[in-house]
């Protein structure tokens, strides 16, 4: 067998961490020329700069390197912006693109020469990278972004960021050359439900707090606001948005948004949208000149929701102002980018698009968390976009591991290696445990089936290993993929508890830890499936009246044990994680290796004449409305949750959404959201009883102001073998998919 403990990828990740030199630097410089000399980096620096620049955050960001600062150093380090004094020698040498900067770097000192304040700032940071492992390289760079804008948005459903992990997030922003931080969480009442109303104090203070720290990060804050919910087209609520900008603008914030995503009605219009933000342009940006162009997020915010003639985004490409940005989330809601997309909307819209991309976002499949390597957006779309900013997850921390490669393509967009910014990404996040990391973010890559449908490749590793494990045939067993799979789990497992014993993070370890105990328990049932296959063809026939309660080492015990593992995994689910109603549970390693180990497993058990054991699945969608066929189900206890969507659903009249049960059941309640007021009358429910006929069960809202539907009280104790919501008004309707769950017995 192959010596495989956590061996995987181990090359690698040393040769890199011996390497503290410019190669190492990300994002990965545009030019680099060095001669491959080191030198031991002094532990004095005398700063050199003018007067001017004392004050500059860029110099701030020196005092944070580490090194003491005093005027007595031989070591000069020299740094400036074009047009000081201090790089007058050099300014020639400065790339003439925004942001962009010159650095040298050898014994006797070095040399900073930015375009600007920011490119000054991200010299610093080259430096910052460098210097990381005490040693320096000498060597000159010219370096600049590709894509102006740069960085993250807080768009997600779901919990908000807390303050302490939005300042963590700006830091990390400024370390990784990221210039831009939208805020627009949906669950702030101030963004959306209340954009009319000011920020209590306290969160008054917050937010201002946050715009400091961005500047100091070289970072525009951006404060958007999501009136399309209830907005009218008239003075005074043009009044309402511009006085909430007003108040944010008091507080020192000078970047703007305007969201109208996932709405529908008066608020969707296009000119309207467009007049309201060149009322603000003109009233508001222009008015105090030191604002950023306004960013808008549109309705259509998608090509699969667009017309090739759409006349919405010819009413924005048409009527926006010069300079306001549009965002764009590309092909469809969730997707990457490609040129020939951006070539689509940019001639719609008339201006380069601002992508959205929902990657890491887990919003739609929380059950999931995303730590795999962002693949799959053009390498040349470097041109085609004015910014390209992720929205995340709702879990701050593992996001970085995402982010860190956004900003790593955003910069240098050519010469971007997924897999190598991936793995770079880890180790800057937890360089003690980076391994185990790697290891455990190799099984929470791919997203489940969504609503979305899309999907990422997973534990790429397996791939052979899959293989080999499918092409034995019934009854038989290789020995020795059987071999190598246990030996995987059990590094599953040795990763996952190395990490729930790590301290270096904790910010991180308690974002994962429910998804680090359900490993532990995967890795153990992982082993005692390959335990249980080794039995194959030693005992053919082996049943409960010979199993003999000493003796732990017989087929029956393993089965057993398989058994306690599966539940423990589903207690887990159950228990630890219901952090919020939309959480479906707690799900890793569902691309390759639980559906390996489980037909492994369901093999044993028939070659035993066992019941298999795997996840149970009752449930089933069917529907003519697009968007929610592929909504998962799941179960827990009685309880059947529907993995709620997060857009607009447009649900055409006379179509259907079916729930068929593998087996007749008996429900007991039920009660779902559409997102809309009074809206109950414009569905009917019915069930298919055993008898094959149908019987409508009576819904109905119990407030006029609550959007939650209920049924009626023949419901309960009705045996079904399916139900279906049927809309019946006659007329396509809009709504939203807040939640939808159905007890059974
Ligand atoms: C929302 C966003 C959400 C994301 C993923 C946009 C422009 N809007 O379907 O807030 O996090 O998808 O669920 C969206 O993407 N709506």
């Amino acid at each position: 067998m192959k010596k495989r403990f956590l061996t995987f990828s181990l090359f690698s990740l040393l040769t890199m961490g011996v390497m503290a030199q410019v190669a190492n630097v990300s994002p990965i410089p545009q030019s680099v020329t060095t001669t491959g000399t080191f030198f031991e980096a002094p532990k004095q620096w005398r700063i050199t700069s003018d007067r001017a620049r004392t004050s500059s955050y860029a110099l701030t960001a020196v005092s944070e390197l580490g090194v003491e600062l005093t005027p007595r150093a031989k070591f000069r380090v020299t740094l400036g912006v074009v047009g000081d004094k201090s790089v007058s020698k050099v300014q020639k040498l400065v790339p003439e693109k925004a942001e962009g900067y010159y650095m040298a770097v050898g014994p006797k000192g070095i040399v900073i020469a930015g375009r600007d304040e920011r490119g000054l700032y991200y010299g610093v940071q080259t430096l910052r990278r460098m210097a990381a492992k005490g040693k320096l390289e000498t060597c000159t760079l010219q370096d600049w972004p590709d894509v102006p804008f740069r960085g993250a948005i807080e768009g997600f459903y779901g919990q908000p960021w807390s303050h302490e992990h939005r300042l963590r997030q700006l830091d990390f922003y400024g370390h990784n050359k990221m210039n831009v931080y939208i805020y627009g969480p949906k669950d702030d009442p101030y963004h959306r439900d209340h954009w009319r109303d000011p920020y209590p104090t306290r969160e008054a203070q917050q937010l201002q707090e946050l715009n400091e720290r961005a500047k100091l990060r070289g970072v525009n804050f951006y404060w958007a606001i999501h009136p399309g919910v209830d907005i009218k087209w008239n003075d005074e609520d043009r009044q309402n948005l511009v006085q909430k900008l007003e108040r944010m603008y008091g507080l020192g914030i000078r970047s703007f948004a305007v969201f109208f995503d996932d709405i529908w009605g008066e608020g969707a219009k296009g000119e309207k949208q467009a007049a309201l933000l060149n009322y603000v342009d003109s009233v508001f940006v222009k008015k105090h000149g030191d604002i950023a162009p306004l960013l808008l997020c549109p309705t259509e915010y998608n090509r699969a929701w667009s017309r090739n003639d759409s006349p919405y985004l010819a009413a924005l490409g048409n009527g926006l102002n010069k300079g306001i940005e549009v965002m764009w989330t590309g092909n469809s809601v969730v997707h990457t980018i490609d040129k020939e997309g951006m070539e689509w909307i940019n001639q719609r819209i008339k201006r380069k698009g601002y992508i959205w991309f929902n990657f890491p976002v887990n919003d739609f499949v929380r059950d999931h968390i995303l730590l795999g390597p962002t693949y799959g957006n053009g390498l040349d779309i470097a041109d085609d976009l004015s910014g390209f900013v992720s929205n995340p997850m709702q879990y701050a921390e593992s996001s970085k591991i995402a982010l860190f490669s956004i900003a790593d393509y955003t910069w240098n967009m050519k010469h971007y290696d997924w897999k190598a910014s991936w793995r770079r990404a880890i180790i800057d996040l937890l360089p003690s445990d980076s391994i185990a990391l790697l290891t455990f973010a190799s099984y929470n890559e791919d997203l489940g089936p969504n609503g979305h449908g899309f999907r990422r490749d997973e534990s790429r590793q397996l791939e052979a290993l899959e293989k080999r494990i499918k092409a034995v045939a019934d009854g038989e067993v290789d020995r020795e993929a059987v071999q190598e799979l246990s030996q995987t789990c059990f590094e599953l497992g040795t990763a996952c508890d190395l990490l729930l014993n790590n301290t270096e993070n904790p910010w991180l370890i308690n974002e994962l830890r429910p998804w680090l105990v359900q490993g532990k328990l995967i890795a153990q049932y992982g082993g005692v499936v390959c335990k249980a296959a080794r039995y194959v063809n030693q005992i053919t026939a082996v049943d409960a009246a010979t199993y003999n309660p000493d003796d732990l080492y017989t087929f029956y015990s393993l089965y057993r044990q398989a058994q306690s593992l599966r539940k423990q995994m589903y207690e887990n689910e159950v228990d630890k994680h219901q952090l919020h109603t939309y959480q479906t549970g707690t799900k890793l390693a569902t691309l390759r290796l639980m559906p390996m180990l489980d037909r492994l497993m369901s093999r044993v058990c028939r070659n035993h004449g066992y019941e298999p054991i795997s996840a149970y699945a009752p449930f089933t969608i069917e529907s003519n409305v697009g968007q929610l066929r592929q909504l998962p189900i799941s179960l827990y206890g009685g309880e059947a949750k529907i993995t709620p969507s997060n857009e607009v659903i447009k649900w055409p009249a006379g179509a259907q959404f079916t729930i068929v049960g593998d087996r007749p059941f008996t429900l007991t309640g039920m009660d779902f959201n559409l997102g809309v007021n009074e809206i109950a009358g414009k569905f009917r429910l019915d069930c298919l009883l055993e008898d094959g006929t149908w019987k409508t069960v009576s819904i109905l809202h119990y407030k006029p102001t609550d959007p939650v539907i209920h049924t009626g009280n023949e419901l309960s104790g009705l045996t079904v073998k399916a139900f279906r919501l049927t809309n019946i008004s006659g007329a396509d309707v809009e709504c939203y998919f807040r939640h939808f769950k159905f007890n059974k017995q």
